[in-house]
């Protein structure tokens, strides 16, 4: 087989008109308002808050400073119980404020943090879990708020890839106490780069206003020591657009995922990571397991054949965050703790996921893969 002529990415974002984007700068213009809290900031605001279905939502610049603001809201300290499967963002938002990441293994299944393993690491300097709902999948929700519940712990979700997700109809951003989405130019829905934090507590919305924007409360009283994490004008006016394209561009992921589906059935050591029937799917990722004894092939070996053919999947997440040079002396970090996620970092492949990515692209790419394990590659250096 030839190699597609033009590179095919993990992902691509979707792009509004740009004569829709330009009627909409012609507003900010006339506005002569470019931040702080303007009018498409609000409105993006009010329309994610019933797209999401949550009751109180609170825009940024982007998720990594989202997230360090919701560890700063609920005052965690001490040890977070979070996961090691995750971007570098997870745990270093833990850093930033202080508080030592402690790492807990996943579940095989769903590969978001496994409640069990979690409740035996929990020590008096617990103050907080922060899950990752991976590639939309979530977390075991209702076992982890037990759990808190009994430990007197807040939960955080970190819910970049889980856009649009729902557990039985429930927006994703209701579970725990706040959660974080990303709206990174390869997020689903996108403002180039950008977040939010939804809450459970009004009060929790009050206090991340404040601490996003310098903690000032008015032009006399500056009462929290904040950042600058605010969403601008330029971003919210592309959210605006881009929340028109979404179900679009879901209804195009559903048929890409359905003909991976269909296509990588019967490879043997190849399987798909979906989740759960009462989970709305986020279409964020389509990853991938690969058994190396029974395809014959590691992941790596498949990531390096995918490149020959113009092909460029992603080994989300490997490596484990627990294998950074500045994580991996913390006692949790042990390989003999984490060995679901040992085990699964070394499986995973994001493929090629955006609503333009042509049907008949994805049914190559499954037949590349299918023709890998027939044919070893001579000059295979793994
Ligand atoms: N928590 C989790 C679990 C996350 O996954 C992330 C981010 C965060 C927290 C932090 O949220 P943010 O602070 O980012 O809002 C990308 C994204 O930059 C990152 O947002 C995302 N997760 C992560 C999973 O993926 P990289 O380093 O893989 O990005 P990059 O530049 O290699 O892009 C991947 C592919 O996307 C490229 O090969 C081509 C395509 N692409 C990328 C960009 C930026 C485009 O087609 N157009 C573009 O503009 O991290």
């Amino acid at each position: 087989m030839k190699p597609f002529e033009q590179p095919i990415y993990v992902t691509q974002p979707i792009l509004p008109d740009l004569d829709e984007l330009a009627v909409k700068l012609k507003e900010i213009w006339g506005a002569k308002w470019l931040t702080n809290h303007g009018r498409q900031h609000n409105e993006l605001k009010d329309k994610l808050r019933v797209f999401l279905k949550v009751p109180h939502l609170s825009l940024f610049t982007n998720g990594t400073i989202a997230l360090a603001t919701a560890v700063r809201c609920l005052e965690l300290n001490g040890e977070v119980i979070t996961s090691p499967f995750t971007f570098p963002a997870t745990p270093h938002v833990l850093f930033w404020n202080n508080v030592t990441p402690v790492f807990c293994d996943i579940d095989e299944q769903s590969l978001t943090i496994n409640a069990d393993a979690l409740e035996q690491m929990i020590t008096p300097k617990t103050t907080g879990i922060l899950g990752v709902h991976v590639y939309g999948n979530p977390c075991n929700v209702l076992k982890l708020q037990k759990i808190a519940n009994k430990h007197g712990l807040k939960i955080i979700y970190d819910a970049a890839h889980a856009f649009g997700s729902e557990i039985d109809g429930v927006g994703i951003g209701n579970f725990g106490d706040i959660s974080m989405f990303s709206f990174h130019a390869t997020k689903v829905f996108h403002t180039a780069e950008g977040g939010a934090l939804t809450f459970k507590e009004p009060a929790f919305e009050t206090t991340a206003k404040l601490l996003k924007n310098f903690g000032i409360k008015n032009e006399e009283e500056v009462v929290l020591p904040g950042i600058n994490g605010k969403m601008n004008e330029i971003q919210a006016a592309l959210g605006l657009i881009n929340l028109t394209l979404i179900e679009e561009e879901w209804r195009k992921r559903e048929k890409i995922s359905a003909t991976y589906k269909r296509c990588l059935a019967g490879i043997e050591g190849v399987r798909l990571c979906e989740p759960p029937s009462n989970v709305r799917n986020s279409y964020q990722y389509v990853a991938i397991r690969i058994n190396k004894d029974e395809l014959n092939l590691s992941r790596d070996e498949v990531y390096e054949r995918f490149k020959k053919y113009n092909v460029f999947t992603r080994k989300y997440f490997y490596p484990l965050c627990s294998d950074y040079a500045h994580c991996c002396q913390l006692p949790s970090s042990a390989p003999s703790n984490l060995p679901i996620a040992r085990k699964v970092a070394s499986e995973v492949l994001c493929m090629p996921l955006y609503g333009d990515l042509e049907l008949g692209a994805v049914e190559k790419i499954c037949e590349l893969l299918r023709s890998f394990n027939k044919v070893r590659c001579p000059e295979s250096v793994f």
